[in-house]
């Protein structure tokens, strides 16, 4: 579990405070939309891990942001896409049963695209769970200032959103806007978790995530996907220096020789890239042992995905 370093005391001193709201949010859309990015944002912290390949989210992950009189838990989730493998039907599972869990969806489309035939069924997964919907269209800082209009009209067609939001999870651009609407919308309520706590992934998960963000950043093609991350040692020495060992998994050999690389370069560039986003996430030095394994199939095995966080049922 991730938390929230305080940063400043509880404000005893505070103006009398307007009702507290607090309430659920999920973050649905595509693959690649920037479902990531906006959770960070919005939460003012590195929570999930982003990257330009499809499908980078395999799990639910909820994070908080609070202001004085809210406390938002968003929920990032897989994007939605036609599942392959046992792992990918779970994620898109998972993606849908957030729609109807939550008070309100944020469904997001990426402005330069547009509206494609994924968006279509996600609407109409959006149209079943009935939740109320705020319409993100993201990336606008990619996207010509005459091309807004038109996909906004476009937009209102295809669902009684109940608000439109142009944002850049990017650069912040409409991300204060959306925020505040979305505060206005949850309903009230008092705070749900402890003022310190930012995230319920696991540290052993979150630890994992680092290392296989930089797995889909050097990689390409078939090894993204074919990857898997597990932490299977995590210690602290008395002067707090965390030390962690993980494997690698892939699912062929080749795939094996690809992520070690010529007299180890690539793990090795791996490992250190991982090694300081470890240590700038825990606060303290890192030391990091990775190897990789070749465990065919694995994405259809239901024992590795429920270690790697990914099925939760059965
Ligand atoms: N130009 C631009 N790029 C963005 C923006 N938001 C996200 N991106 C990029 O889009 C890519 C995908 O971002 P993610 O946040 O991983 O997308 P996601 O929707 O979580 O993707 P999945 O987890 O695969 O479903 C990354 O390369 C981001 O840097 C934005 O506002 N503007
Ligand atoms: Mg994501």
């Amino acid at each position: 579990m991730i938390r929230h370093q305080r940063t400043t005391p509880p404000d005893a001193a505070a103006p009398a405070r307007a009702t507290f709201r607090s309430g659920f949010v999920a973050l649905s859309g595509r693959p690649n939309v920037g479902k990531s990015t906006l959770l960070n944002r919005l939460v003012g912290s590195k929570v999930s891990i982003v990257s330009p390949i499809a499908q980078t989210t395999r799990m639910i992950v909820r994070a908080v942001a609070r202001t004085l009189d809210s406390e938002v838990i968003y929920l990032d989730t897989p994007g939605v896409h036609k599942p392959q493998f046992r792992m990918n039907r779970e994620m898109v599972r998972l993606a849908r049963a957030a729609l109807a869990e939550v008070d309100l969806v944020g469904l997001m489309i990426e402005g330069p695209e547009g509206f494609g035939p994924g968006d279509a069924y996600v609407l109409r997964l959006l149209q079943e769970a009935r939740t109320p919907a705020y319409l993100i269209i993201n990336k606008i800082d990619a996207l010509g200032r005459k091309a807004l209009l038109p996909l906004m009209a476009e937009a209102a067609k295809r669902h009684a959103w109940d608000e439109i939001f142009p944002v850049s999870a990017l650069s912040g651009e409409g991300c204060d806007e959306l925020t505040a609407a979305i505060r206005r919308r949850i309903p009230e309520g008092g705070p749900l978790f402890p003022e310190d706590f930012l995230s319920d992934l696991p540290e052993r998960l979150a630890l994992g995530e680092l290392i296989r963000e930089q797995v889909l950043l050097r990689t390409r093609e078939e090894i993204p996907h074919s990857t898997a991350v597990m932490v299977e040692d995590l210690q602290r020495n008395a002067k707090g220096e965390v030390r962690v060992g993980a494997t690698v998994f892939v699912d062929r050999d080749s795939q094996k020789g690809i992520l070690i690389g010529r007299g180890g370069e690539m793990l090795k560039a791996i490992g250190s890239a991982a090694r300081q986003a470890m240590a700038s996430s825990l606060g303290t030095p890192v030391h990091l042992s990775l190897w990789v394994k070749v465990k065919k199939n694995w994405r259809d095995d239901p024992a590795v995905l429920r270690l790697l966080g990914i099925v939760t049922t059965e």
